[in-house]
C-alpha cells in the first residue's frame, strides 16, 4: 500500500548528467561517469537517484527538448549504458528515476517533423496549430498574447504551412496536443513504457500541470505593460482536462508500480495540490511545489534583486507546503531547496561572508530541508555546499537559454543601457539556472576532477574548487559533507518526526530565527534556525518545556538556550 511505499522515507539524489562526471575527456559529463561515482552516491546514505534528461536531443534546453524518447544523447552514452546503470543501482539497493518530459518534444522529433510537413499530415494535430490573426492594418498576429517561459511570444509562425504552433517554452520545444488520444497513447508507449520495461523505478514528471490547455486560447490579462507578451501560466497550468489525463497516465504507472514526482508550478492552494497527490486518486505519488523557490521572483523570473525576501516569506511558504502532510489528508509531497532550475541555496538563503559562515549556513539550511516532512530531494553539489558562480564572471560564462534570452531582452528594451545591463547581470548572478549547472567539484586537481586538466569543460568550473570539493570534505569530520551524511542517518532513524511529523510554526512573527515543531504521537522535534549573520536572543527553554529532550544534531559547539549565534541551528528531540 502507499502507506509503506519505499518512496515516502526516501532521500533522492538528483544528477545533472552534463555536469556530474566526465569519463572520456570531451568536457561533458556522461553515463559512465555517473556509474563511476555510485560508491560516492551510496556513501551519502540516499535511497535513489533521479537522472535529468539523458535522451537524444539537440540540447536547446539541456535535453528538455527530446528528439527521440527511445535513444540517448550520444555524448552521454547509449541505451546500453542506461541499462547498465539501472542494473548497478539495483545491485546496490538504489532505485533509479528518469525525467519524463511530455508537455513538449524537440522540434526535431519525428512526430513534429511529420506534423509540420503539411496541414493534411496524419500527425498534424499531434501538436497545437492555429491560424494567424490579423489586426486592423493587416499585420499578422499570433493567436493570443501569451509569453513563452523563456521570453517572446509562445507562438511560432511556420512559413511552410502558414500557421502558428504553440511552444510554452523555447521555439524548439513545440507543445504536444494532449487532446488527441493517439498522441497520448504514443507518449505513454514511447516515453514511459519503453523505459519502465527496462526496470526503472519511476519518473520525475516535467511540468506536470501544463498538458491540458483551455481550447479557447484566450488572451492573458496584461500584468506587465513593458511586455508585448504576457505571462500566462495561470491560464495554461491546471487546465480543464488535466486530472482526466493524469488519471489515464496513472493506469500505466500502476502496471509497473512506478513512483512519480510531478513538477507543479503556479499552484499555491493546498486543495489544488492535493488533487494531484491524493493516494486514492492514483495520479502522482508526490509533487514539487514551487512556493519556496519562487520567493522573490517577479512576473518574470529575473525581475529580482539579491536577498529580496524576508524570513516571514520563507516560513509562510514552508507552512503552506507542509500543510499537505498535516495528517488529515491522504496526499504526499516533497522537501527540497535546490534543483537544476535554481540558484544555489547558500547564495540565496545563507551566507558566503566567511568560510565559517558559509559552512555554518550550509549546515543550517541542511537542517531546515531535512527536518521537513515529505520525500527529501538533494541536488548534486548541495551536499558539499556549492555556491553560485562569482558576480564577476562574464556573461559569456552563462549558457542557459533562459539567462541569455533575458539578457538580450534587456539589451533590446533599453538600447544597451549600461545601468540596466549591470542590473540584469546582477539578477542573473542571483537567480540564474546556470549556478546549478557548473561542474561538480570532486577534488583539487585542475577542473575540480570533473574532467582532466587539458580539457575545456562545457561550463566553467567554479574558482573555489581547491577549497570546496568532495574529496577534501570526505576527510574532514566537521565538513558540510560529513554533516549531510550524519543528518541523513538521523532522519532515517526518526522517520515519524522527520518524515511524517506534523509541522507547526510556533513563533510565526520572528523575523530572524525560524523555530518550528514537528509532532508525532509520543515525540516531537523542536528545530531552531538563525537566518541572520548575527547573534539572536531566543527562549529555547520555553519551547522545549519540562519533559526530557536531547539535541539530535547541531552546527555549532556551544549550546546556549538563550541565544543562537549567526546561522546557528539545532534540532531537538522532545518527549511529549
Ligand atoms: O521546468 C519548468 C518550469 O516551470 C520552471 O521551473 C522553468 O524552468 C523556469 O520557470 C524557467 O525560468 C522544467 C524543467 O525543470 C526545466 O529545466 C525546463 O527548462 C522546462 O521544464 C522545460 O522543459
Ligand atoms: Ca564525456
Amino acid at each position: 500500500s502507499p502507506q509503506d511505499a519505499w518512496w515516502k522515507n526516501a532521500t533522492i539524489y538528483q544528477i545533472y548528467p552534463a555536469s556530474f562526471k566526465d569519463s572520456n575527456d570531451d568536457g561533458i559529463g556522461d553515463l559512465p561517469g555517473i556509474q563511476s561515482k555510485l560508491d560516492y552516491i551510496q556513501s551519502l546514505g540516499v535511497d535513489a537517484i533521479w537522472l535529468c534528461p539523458m535522451y537524444d536531443s539537440p540540447q536547446y534546453d539541456m535535453g528538455y527538448d527530446i528528439a527521440n524518447y527511445e535513444d540517448v544523447y550520444a555524448p552521454y552514452g547509449t541505451v546500453a549504458d542506461v541499462e547498465a546503470l539501472i542494473t548497478s543501482c539495483h545491485d546496490r539497493g538504489l532505485k533509479i528515476l528518469l525525467d519524463l518530459v511530455i508537455n513538449h518534444t524537440s522540434h526535431l522529433h519525428a512526430w513534429f517533423q511529420e506534423s509540420r510537413s503539411s496541414k493534411s499530415s496524419s500527425r498534424r494535430d499531434w501538436y497545437i496549430w492555429r491560424p494567424a490573426k490579423y489586426d486592423a492594418d493587416g499585420k499578422r498576429r499570433p493567436p493570443n498574447n501569451w509569453r513563452s517561459m523563456f521570453g517572446g511570444s509562445a507562438w511560432e509562425w511556420d512559413e511552410e504551412t502558414q500557421e502558428y504552433y504553440l511552444h510554452l517554452f523555447a521555439v524548439q520545444q513545440p507543445d504536444l496536443n494532449w487532446e488527441n488520444p493517439a498522441t497520448r497513447a504514443a507518449v505513454y508507449e514511447s516515453a514511459m513504457e519503453f523505459w519502465l520495461k527496462k526496470g526503472i523505478d519511476g519518473f520525475r514528471v516535467d511540468t506536470v500541470n501544463m498538458y491540458s490547455k483551455d481550447q479557447s486560447f484566450r488572451d492573458a490579462p496584461v500584468i506587465d505593460c513593458r511586455l508585448e507578451w504576457q505571462p500566462a501560466a495561470s491560464l495554461y497550468c491546471n487546465g480543464p482536462r488535466i486530472h482526466e489525463f493524469l488519471k489515464e497516465m496513472g493506469q500505466i504507472l500502476l502496471k509497473y508500480n512506478a513512483m512519480t514526482v510531478g513538477e507543479l508550478p503556479h499552484t499555491p492552494q493546498v486543495a489544488d495540490v492535493l488533487s494531484y497527490v491524493s493516494a486514492q486518486e492514483k495520479k502522482l505519488s508526490m509533487v514539487f511545489q514551487f512556493d519556496i523557490v519562487d520567493i522573490g521572483m517577479g512576473s518574470i523570473r529575473f525581475d529580482t534583486v539579491p536577498r529580496n525576501w524576508t524570513l516571514l516569506d520563507l516560513r509562510m511558504c514552508v507552512g503552506r507546503t507542509q500543510a499537505l502532510m498535516d495528517g488529515t489528508t491522504d496526499g504526499w509531497s516533497t522537501t527540497f531547496l535546490e534543483n537544476h532550475d535554481q540558484a544555489r541555496s547558500i547564495s540565496r538563503w545563507g551566507s558566503e561572508a566567511s568560510p565559517q559562515l558559509w559552512a555554518r549556513s550550509a549546515k543550517m539550511l541542511a537542517m531546515l530541508v531535512a527536518s521537513l516532512s515529505g520525500t527529501l530531494f538533494l541536488y548534486q553539489g548541495q551536499e558539499i555546499g556549492m555556491v553560485n558562480v562569482p558576480v564577476e564572471w562574464d556573461i559569456s560564462e552563462y549558457k542557459d537559454l533562459d539567462s541569455l534570452n533575458y539578457y538580450k531582452f534587456v539589451q533590446k528594451l533599453t538600447g544597451d543601457d549600461p545601468a540596466a545591463l549591470a542590473a540584469a547581470k546582477l539578477a542573473l548572478a542571483h537567480l540564474a539556472r546556470d549556478h546549478a549547472r557548473i561542474p561538480m567539484q570532486w577534488d583539487n586537481t585542475p577542473n575540480a576532477g570533473f574532467t582532466s586538466a587539458a580539457v575545456k569543460p562545457w561550463m566553467r568550473v567554479h574558482d573555489n574548487y581547491p577549497d570546496l570539493n568532495a574529496k577534501r570534505q570526505a576527510l574532514d569530520p566537521t565538513s558540510v559533507l560529513s554533516f549531510w551524511r550524519e543528518l541523513l542517518q538521523v532522519r532515517r532513524a526518526h522517520p515519524e518526526v522527520f518524515v511524517r511529523g506534523v509541522f507547526t510554526d510556533i513563533d510565526p512573527l520572528n523575523e530572524s530565527v525560524f523555530i518550528f515543531e514537528k509532532a508525532a504521537i509520543n515525540q516531537k522535534l523542536i528545530v531552531a534556525l538563525n537566518f541572520t549573520g548575527s547573534k539572536q536572543p531566543i527562549d529555547l527553554a520555553a519551547w522545549l518545556g519540562s519533559t526530557p529532550y536531547k539535541v539530535l544534531i547541531k552546527n555549532h559547539e556551544e549550546e546556549s538556550l538563550d541565544a543562537l549565534q549567526a546561522y546557528e541551528g539545532r534540532v531537538y528531540l522532545v518527549n511529549k
